[in-house]
């Protein structure tokens, strides 16, 4: 496969404590590179715990940039004018990219992408709640560009200086593409709001209606409930609290509002001069766990979709190992011929 070569470093990259070290002393080295805010790479010595917690958040990311390809896809047929099916064709598989950065980066752990993908497709594995709701309408592919790329990148611009080399440099590039997919999708807003109709003022309302809330709850349960929050900063895999995020987001994004001209769905919604930051009203936390449990409007569909493609991709999967074991066969037997 294409991936061979990660595979190697895979193997070697081996989270073993040689017999003759003291294990204590690998700790060591590891807790002051971590202290210092130097990159653990691959082949570095690491805690069994960080190389989970990195394979399980990696994971997911790749799973949900490439699951999130699904609801806007869907309008890629339907896009308004060539311009906007242009870039929302580039902007999905940009997408689709970041999935292939991010399973690479997971897949220097020690992990193979089949395991990956397989723990998807069993419900092991998560993957981002905001993707199990529908695209009803051409303004909620504006929307997702605002308001879920708008997150993604708040979330994502402190994991460039996560503490694992190859999640950080993988995400480097993935925030320069998700802030182009944020300002599409704001500027074929601004579009309808000061060009369109009344209808497609009402359109575009109304899909800022239905993606706040889930678009909040990206950035995970409240602090006092993130089971990993606590390891994961201590780490420096996460640098900043789910609460922070979702806090710096409300407060980047009422002004951008206001700048619309489209309300947000909350009445509560109120800067707070002592604070220095906007409050806004409770999350329905129920909704935001039924989603991720199986029961949000599209999860049926999502997972569907992946198993349909994972299946009907098969053959390509069997083509490239075959093509890769001929061209080793090729290799050994004439060298000089490769
Ligand atoms: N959805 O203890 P915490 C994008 C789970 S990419 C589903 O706080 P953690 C680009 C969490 O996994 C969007 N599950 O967990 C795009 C854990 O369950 P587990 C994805 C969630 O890891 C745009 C449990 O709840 N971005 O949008 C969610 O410390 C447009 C307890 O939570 C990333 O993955 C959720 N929203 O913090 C693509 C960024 N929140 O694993 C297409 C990297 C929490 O024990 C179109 N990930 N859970 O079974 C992260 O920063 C973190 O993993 C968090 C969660 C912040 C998501």
């Amino acid at each position: 496969m294409y991936t061979q070569a990660m595979d190697l470093i895979a193997k070697e990259a081996g989270n073993t404590t040689p017999a003759t070290a003291e294990p204590e002393a690998y700790q060591r080295e590891f807790d002051a590179k971590i202290d210092r805010g130097d990159f653990i790479e691959p082949k570095d010595w690491m805690p069994e715990g960080y190389r989970k917690t990195l394979i399980r958040q990696i994971s997911q990311h790749a799973h949900s940039e490439v699951v999130g390809m699904l609801p806007e896809g869907n309008w890629i047929t339907r896009a308004p004018t060539l311009k906007r099916k242009a870039i929302l064709l580039a902007k999905v598989q940009d997408e689709g990219g970041h999935g292939l950065y991010l399973y690479a980066a997971a897949e220097t752990l020690g992990v193979s992408r089949t395991e990956l993908i397989e723990a998807l497709l069993s419900g092991k594995a998560k993957y981002s709640s905001i993707f199990n709701y529908p695209t009803l309408t051409w303004a909620d592919v504006g929307v997702i560009g605002w308001l879920v790329d708008g997150a993604a990148i708040m979330n994502q611009i402190p994991l460039c200086k996560c503490s694992y080399g190859p999640y950080a440099r993988a995400m480097v590039r993935i925030c320069k593409e998700e802030s182009f997919h944020q300002r599409q999708g704001y500027e074929s807003l601004l579009v309808m709001m000061r060009e369109g109709t009344p209808e497609q003022k009402a359109m575009v309302q109304d899909a800022v209606n239905r993606w706040w809330w889930p678009a909040l709850m990206m950035f995970g349960p409240p602090d006092s409930e993130s089971v990993h929050s606590p390891q994961s900063m201590r780490w420096g895999i996460k640098r900043v609290s789910n609460d922070e995020l979702r806090q710096k987001f409300v407060d980047a994004t009422v002004p951008q509002a206001e700048v619309l001209g489209v309300t947000l769905p909350d009445p509560h919604l109120k800067w707070n001069p002592e604070r220095g930051h906007y409050d806004f009203g409770p999350i329905n936390w129920k909704a935001f766990w039924d989603v991720i449990n199986g029961h949000g409007p599209c999860n049926r569909d999502r997972m569907a979709a992946r198993r349909r493609a994972w299946e009907e991709g098969a053959w390509v999967r069997e083509a490239a190992e075959a093509y890769a074991e001929k061209a080793k066969r090729r290799a050994t037997t004439h060298p000089t011929a490769a």
